[in-house]
């Protein structure tokens, strides 16, 4: 069974004025989708066919450039669509909130520290927001579509929230103002999604 695009859970501009249609309507449909191509390509034929990509990425062969590019971007844009919602925005609730406090200290320490992880980043990349078994939550970043899924990338644990720092994901609306773009992330961003995926996964 092949990986298929997920749906975009909103249409094209319903993030603006954060995030702007066109640059949704390119980043889903061409790029997300090119990664979805060229990861069943990539593993067609091969052991790693009907593996979850979860599997894929967590037993990853990291020189295997097509699987770790493709099975990244498809995995990573597979989660940044969730992280974000046109309801999004306010701070995160109950277990996770804690869990944010008593790793940073306060929401706004936790954002200071996710906004440097994404502005120093240097050239194309993610920043993450992973929960360790346990509960510990962590921030890092990542180069190009790695993940902390894969062996020996970024804080390790399982990311429950990502945002793209590619030029693709805000050049079109921002240019070169990559820290207005994660400033204006944060009105966007799904809690109630990452709390989810933290309860799941700590
Ligand atoms: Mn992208």
């Amino acid at each position: 069974m092949a990986f298929e695009l997920p749906k975009l859970p909103y249409a094209f501009d319903a993030l603006e004025p954060n995030i702007d249609a066109r640059t949704m309507e390119i980043h889903h449909g061409k790029h997300h989708a090119g990664y979805t191509n060229n990861l069943n390509n990539a593993i067609a034929g091969t052991a790693l066919e009907g593996k979850s990509i979860e599997s894929i990425l967590s037993g990853l062969d990291m020189n295997n450039a097509a699987v770790r590019n493709n099975g990244g971007g498809f995995y990573n844009h597979s989660l940044f669509w969730n992280v974000m919602s046109p309801n999004g925005g306010r701070k995160p609730k109950g277990e996770l909130a804690t869990a944010i406090n008593t790793a940073f200290g306060s929401f706004e320490s936790f954002k200071d520290a996710f906004s440097k992880a994404a502005a120093t980043r240097f050239g194309s990349g993610w920043a993450w927001l992973c929960v360790h078994k346990g509960g510990k939550v962590e921030v890092c970043s990542s180069a190009n579509q790695d993940n902390t899924l894969m062996p020996g990338i970024g804080c390790g644990g399982f990311p429950v929230l990502g945002l793209d720092v590619w030029e693709h994901a805000y050049y079109l609306h921002y240019q070169n103002r990559r820290p207005e773009y994660v400033e204006n992330f944060f009105n966007v961003i799904n809690w109630d999604y990452v709390a989810k995926l933290y309860a799941e996964n700590k």
